[in-house]
């Protein structure tokens, strides 16, 4: 095997890292590697260990090579990306499908061998005069029913930096895995660079994802959640997975939530890209276990849950002391940080929203930027992308919470489905059962498009359990195993269905940034029986005496019958015309949309349309 690495590596002063793959069973792995050698041709390999010397290689590595620069404050630094590589791509983000096989409508493929023609001619050769980085990581607390073992290979420091921030390390559980155990693998080339390190062959950004193999290509960017292979690449990967070992990966925050007497209660949340997701998951006071991609298993009859990560790549924009107190606090001190595509000026970084008076010129994602600086397009370049990013390791959160690393997870007591609907649902209500949180909340979320993915904003769509994209089975069976998975389940998790994106009909948002505390302070109550609820068509939702308490105890504010009227009224038409569209989407695009699906809506169209008799078509809460 040495001598083959050697080979393939002609004879370049690798020997040590040739010695610490020599050291891995996996055959996978090294199907892998070889492989990747061959396509690539980098000149030399460099093996990630868990070490902290390797850690801080890396990080060097990254700065020595141009892709991040450093900042003033010590551990910090920037990342740009592209200007047309400023989120996850859908457009070149393909599944690799067999002839034999079938995916539901919504999601982008293309024929296997067809694809890997491609994706695979774009990589040949491209870490010539490079060096491959090989890292080994674990998605879930190593050593746990939860792990899944990786590898990464990529020619991108920055990529393997980002890793260190966001994952596990997993060289020696690597060393210990069996000769035909299965692990996830991920090849990135960032392809050809220009003078500032940034990926330029953008018409060739390719992400192609061959779920048969549990291998994923990427190439020609570096925008994370294009190239970190553990984040979304690896999310579709581990659903196909869950599918056929009876488990759930989802695309949830998880965090604990304080209750009378010190009461910590654990829930999650799934909210498309740029939705609220990490703030709701960072609330102050509260413990956060995770940003943004959750696994579920059935452990002795428990709902318990765990972070696939073990750190945050997240939105900076809108970031301030004053609402997001604990990443504001990571985001001042000399600890590791790697921003991405926000303004620097002087050594220290300025974004959108940051609540302080930014400079008007500085470098950004377009390079040297001044005020009013326009793009090919003639459009004016902000200061920082609305997409710019941190990363930074969990652990780094004063609010991290104590239950990040157990190997058994955490009993899940809540789980919340929001999207951006500025006109049907109401800001919070629970569900009436299992079934009905699954289909009406998380099956019917809608929402519009973000600048979190490249394209246009903005546009109203459906994203089923804001997973959408990364549901690499049939989506009817996705939805079937989330309503098959409480069965044994002694005490599954209330659901709940938010909406931070409520407008009134002069267009106004009806709640302020921080009412969605509130929100989960009365789910927690409710988790443990101690609030009523009034029953709506569309879910049960609070008690106005029970929110005006919470908005007094949790952000001190007199909360008015009128703002409770604004918000919690029930939009018959409204909700009707949401039925029919989402009746529509299952329709024509879930394969296998299970019939309950179709039941639980006719269900709910039945009691708005009651609703609407006896009532009229706007019915405000206290007259339910
Ligand atoms: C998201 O957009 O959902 C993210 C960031 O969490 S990434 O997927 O990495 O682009
Ligand atoms: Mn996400």
């Amino acid at each position: 095997m040495q001598e083959t690495y050697s080979k393939l590596l002609k004879g370049n002063k690798a020997d040590d890292h040739i010695q610490k793959l020599a050291q891995i069973p996996n055959r996978k792995f090294h199907e892998f590697i070889e492989d990747s050698i061959k396509l690539c041709q980098p000149d030399n390999i460099y093996i990630v260990t868990d070490s902290d010397e390797d850690a801080a290689y890396v990080r060097e590595m990254s700065i020595k090579n141009g892709e991040e620069k450093a900042l003033k404050t010590k551990g910090h630094t920037i990342h740009f990306d592209g200007m047309n590589d400023q989120g996850r791509d859908r457009e070149v983000t393909k599944y690799l499908v067999p002839k034999t096989d079938s995916l539901s409508k919504a999601l982008n493929q293309i024929e296997r061998e067809e694809g890997l023609t491609e994706v695979r001619g774009l990589l040949k050769g491209s870490m010539k005069g490079r060096t491959m980085i090989v890292r080994f990581l674990s998605l879930g607390p190593a050593g746990s029913a939860f792990s899944i073992p990786c590898v990464q290979a990529t020619d991108s420091w920055y990529v393997a930096h980002a890793e260190s921030l966001l994952y596990r390390t997993a060289y020696e559980p690597f060393r210990k895995l069996a000769e035909d155990a299965n692990c996830f693998r991920f090849l990135h080339s960032a392809g050809k660079l220009d003078k500032n390190m940034v990926s330029v062959d953008e018409n060739n950004k390719r992400i192609y994802i061959d779920y048969t193999k549990d291998w994923v290509y990427s190439v020609n960017t570096q925008y994370a959640g294009n190239t970190v292979g553990l984040k979304k690449l690896a999310l579709r990967l581990a659903i196909r997975q869950a599918d056929t070992q009876g488990w759930l990966a989802e695309h949830m925050f998880l965090a604990g939530i304080f209750g009378p007497n010190g009461r910590k209660t654990y829930f999650g949340g799934a909210f498309p890209s740029a939705c609220g997701k990490t703030s709701t998951a960072m609330l102050p006071g509260e413990k956060i276990m995770g940003d943004d991609i959750a696994y579920f298993r059935n452990i002795n009859g428990q709902f318990r849950a765990v972070n696939a990560e073990s750190g945050i790549f997240g939105i900076i924009q809108n970031v301030t002391s004053k609402d997001d107190p604990a990443i504001w606090e990571v985001l001042n001190k000399p600890e590791e940080v790697i921003f991405s595509n926000i303004l620097i000026n002087d050594g220290k970084p300025y974004w959108l929203g940051m609540g302080t008076e930014p400079p008007d010129k500085g470098v950004n994602f377009s390079g040297e930027w001044v005020k009013g600086k326009k793009d090919s397009q003639g459009n004016e370049i902000p200061l920082a992308h609305k997409n710019a990013r941190y990363a930074v390791t969990l652990k780094a959160l004063t609010n991290c919470d104590s239950e990040l690393d157990n190997p058994q997870g955490v009993e899940l007591s809540g789980i919340m489905y929001g999207g951006r609907d500025a006109k049907s649902y109401v800001p919070v209500q629970q569900a009436f059962d299992w079934a009905h949180g699954i289909v009406a909340y998380g099956a019917s979320l809608e929402t519009e498009t973000t600048f979190a993915i490249v394209g246009k904003e903005g546009i109203p769509e459906i994203n089923l359990m804001s997973i959408q994209d990364f549901v690499a089975i049939p989506l009817g069976k996705y939805i079937q195993n989330n309503l098959d998975f409480v069965k044994g389940i002694k005490n599954p998790p209330l659901i709940f269905g938010v909406n931070y994106f409520l407008r009134d009909s002069q267009g106004k948002f009806v709640n302020g940034v921080r009412d969605k505390h509130v929100w989960i302070k009365w789910m927690e109550l409710r988790v443990h029986n101690e609030v009523d609820a009034i029953i709506a068509p569309t879910g049960m939702i609070p008690k106005y005496e029970d929110l005006a308490k919470l908005f007094k105890q949790v952000l001190n504010k007199e909360y008015t019958k009128e703002d409770y009227v604004s918000q919690f009224t029930i939009r018959v038409p409204e909700n009707l015309a949401k039925i029919d569209r989402i009746v529509k989407f299952h329709h024509e695009n879930v394969s296998g949309a299970p019939s309950v699906l179709f039941d639980v809506l006719e269900k709910q169209r039945s009691r708005l349309e009651q609703l609407q008799k006896e009532k009229g078509k706007y019915v405000s809460p206290f007259e339910l």
